[in-house]
């Protein structure tokens, strides 16, 4: 069993593992902690993270980045059709009407979703796991914003079982940080203390995230979040491009937007020229050779341009803050590193910042906490962790008197997650209800659908009445919606004969769907993931009427047994009924194991690839370095003659390699290795011999 959690950033990810010793970032193969979210597509293979980064200026229309926020979202959304234009790579609609990517992979071109872009990634980051843990990884913990809807939290656990990852949990990155920094924490206030109240803000590449959370000794809280989705240090990168290329197109006459490949690389540069602004606050150049059309550019900027450039972006900083009186102060996030960002938050809440947490691997750590939390194989301190639901939460449906739509909300905005609630209907025949958020305007999209849910096999009852159907609504793990399960409570014929009894049926006669509120938080049922579950039974005030108690309803809940019914005649048994799930965005099961078999075949080219490639660096070693031991410390063992042989077969192969030989199978290498072992080999094997023979020698001499 692993213990992994990935911070999968818009920009930059982290891997952390758990060892014996204890929670640890680990290093990527080019010994780097931090991977960048990126994916280069080649005529042969992929590459991902570090490999294609390197490829975003020469292969720039086939390595995809910045990719995160396509999840979950429409292609024919306003925002992802008004991103188009700045990308340099192109985006396509799938066939279900989410956005996919468009890159030449294997000299054709491909369509991936952003579920197998995801994927990608993640096999990257499970690769970088497995590296380090020296076993295979599946049990894992992601990471996501706090502010991802539904749609797109369900499209990141697809990318997870697309890359042959087993989520246990999707973590809100700011929880994730809450987590590693209550873990350890000795001295946190008894269980019915006053709580700690600690804010964490985090400011990525992408997004704005802000946390309150309450830390009591043994667990932790989330009591609210705010975010803008919007607001990152890539805004600032905008400002910069934005003002660069319009004093380009001045000075030098270049029209940079044309020249995807220039686009590219003056981000880059933005990029750099904003962190050194962080540290530095005189002009700072800013200098491109070889620009376009062979142009060399350059400018230069000082913190106080910056800023002001900037003023409006930075304005929007303090909209996501809550104000809270609180013990401490956590900026996170790359783009919280710019002092004015720091200032205004750090004034906002009159509170100096606090800085004992690791800003970059916090997210990664937490996750890989979670993950040991929830593994059976790793003993953790128990440590119990609410979340927040993000957007307020409704049902709607058709009221079964055809008096139109009802609705409901069922989770207000910071509701506690994971949760359960019970709501009762009173129902002849199959209903549905459709999820939606209910506050369209904090939406990162337009349709506020979070799905539909029909419940299936609703009968009357054989009195002919309607049928009490009872239907459980959660937020789960993951912070995502579902109606886990429906059921039916069938009144039979008492041992009599007397026809049932049912005054509640009598007393609300079908009008009107009832939710049961009773607030039961002490029934706390442990779920099958170790994660504990606070259900909640709902009834609504217009339903006094209703006599249900909260211990009978548990009662019909958790037995298949016939429960004992208030009134002695009358017995009562729950159906369990089938749920038609339709979450809006949902990837088809098909689409999803053939994005799974495709991931696959994917990792098996790459694979096939990398050994070609050795192969072809082996033949290339050898040749340079025998050339040399031939002239060298091989000299004397050779003759002359065998000696312009190998040499000459050595300059042959290459050349081979710098033509036909450039691009051929991996065998072909291997064959030309092994001719050419085939003559040196011997005279590696006489120089071996000669220089284990002194040392034969003074071994026999020392043992005289
Ligand atoms: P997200 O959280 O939105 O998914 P991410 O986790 O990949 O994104 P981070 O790694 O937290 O993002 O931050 C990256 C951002 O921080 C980039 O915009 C980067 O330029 C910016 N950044 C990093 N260091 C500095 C610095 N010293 N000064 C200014 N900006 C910086
Ligand atoms: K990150
Ligand atoms: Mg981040």
């Amino acid at each position: 069993m692993s213990v992994v959690g990935f911070d999968v950033g818009f920009l930059n990810c982290y891997v952390a593992v758990a060892r014996a010793g204890g929670i640890e970032t680990v290093a990527n193969e080019y010994s780097d902690r931090c991977t960048p979210a990126c994916v280069s597509f080649g005529p042969r293979n992929r590459s991902i993270g570090a490999a294609a980064k390197s490829q975003v200026v020469t292969n720039c229309k086939n390595t995809v980045q910045g990719f995160k926020r396509f999840h979950g979202r429409a292609f024919s959304d306003p925002y992802i059709q008004s991103l188009k234009s700045s990308l340099v790579y192109d985006l396509a609609q799938m066939p279900s009407g989410t956005t996919g990517i468009k890159v030449m992979y294997m000299e054709e071109e491909k369509v991936f979703s952003i579920e197998q872009v995801t994927a990608m990634l993640l096999t990257k980051m499970k690769e970088t796991a497995e590296h380090a843990l020296k076993k295979p990884v599946a049990d894992c913990v992601v990471s996501v914003p706090c502010y991802y809807t539904d749609a797109e939290r369900r499209s990141v656990v697809d990318a997870a079982q697309i890359a042959g990852l087993n989520c246990l949990r999707l973590m809100n990155e700011t929880t994730a940080v809450a987590l590693a920094y209550g873990i350890y924490k000795q001295d946190l206030p008894a269980p019915e203390e006053k709580p700690r109240i600690v804010v964490f803000v985090d400011i990525g590449h992408s997004g704005y995230q802000t946390s309150v959370c309450a830390f009591n000794k043994g667990k932790l809280k989330i009591l609210a979040t705010a975010c803008d989705p919007e607001l990152g240090g890539k805004d600032f990168d905008e400002m910069l491009v934005r003002h660069f290329c319009e004093e380009f197109g001045k000075k030098y006459k270049l029209d940079v937007k044309t020249k995807p490949r220039a686009l590219v690389r003056l981000y880059q540069e933005c990029e750099k020229l904003k962190k050194l602004m962080s540290a530095n606050s005189s002009d700072l150049p800013l200098n491109i050779e070889c620009f376009m059309n062979d142009i060399d550019v350059s400018g230069k900027l000082n913190r106080g341009q910056f800023e002001e450039m900037c003023a409006d972006v930075l304005a929007r900083v303090e909209a996501p803050l809550l104000l809270e009186s609180l013990y401490r102060l956590y900026l996170l996030g790359g783009a919280s590193r710019i002092p004015s960002v720091k200032e205004r938050i750090s004034k906002f809440f009159g509170k100096e910042l606090s800085t004992t947490l690791n800003a970059d691997e916090a997210v990664a750590r937490g996750c890989a906490l979670q993950c040991a939390i929830l593994s059976p194989a790793f003993k953790v301190r128990e440590f119990s962790i609410t979340d927040a639901v993000a957007y307020p939460i409704s049902l709607k449906w058709n009221s079964a008197a055809e008096e139109g739509l009802s609705d409901c909300e069922v989770f207000p905005k910071n509701h506690a997650a994971p949760f359960s609630k019970v709501l009762t209907f009173y129902r002849r025949e199959p209903f549905s209800l459709e999820a939606y958020y209910n506050t369209p305007k904090e939406l990162p999209y337009p349709d506020p659908t979070i799905g539909q849910f029909v419940i299936q096999k609703v009968v009357p009852q054989a009195s002919g009445e309607s049928s009490k159907v009872k239907v459980k609504v959660r937020v789960n793990i993951h912070g995502i919606f579902s109606v886990s399960s429906a059921s039916l409570v069938e009144v039979q014929k008492t041992e009599e004969g007397e026809e049932p009894m049912d005054t509640e049926q009598q007393a609300t006669p079908e009008k009107e769907e009832e939710k049961e509120v009773v607030t039961d938080q002490d029934e706390t049922k442990a779920q099958g993931d170790g994660q504990k579950e606070t259900e909640e039974e709902k009834t609504p005030p217009e339903n006094e009427e209703m006599e249900t108690s909260p211990e009978e309803s548990k009662t019909e809940k958790k037995s298949d047994q016939p429960p004992q019914a208030k009134k002695p005649k009358v017995k009562t048994k729950v159906l369990e009924l089938p749920i038609e799930n339709s979450p809006q965005w949902e990837l088809a099961v098909d689409m999803l194991n053939l994005f799974v078999e495709n991931e696959g075949k994917m990792i098996m080219q790459d694979k096939l690839e990398k050994e070609r490639n050795d192969a072809k660096n082996y033949v290339e070693e050898y040749v340079y370095d025998m050339r040399d031991k031939l002239h060298g410390r091989l000299e004397k063992f050779v003759s002359e003659a065998d000696r312009d042989i190998l040499s000459l077969q050595l300059e042959d192969t290459e050349n081979w390699l710098y033509e036909d030989g450039e691009d051929q199978p991996k065998q072909q290498y291997i064959d030309k290795l092994a001719v050419l072992k085939k003559l040196g080999q011997p005279i590696q094997e006489r120089y071996m011999e000669s220089e284990e023979r002194p040392r034969a020698f003074d071994d026999m001499g020392k043992q005289i």
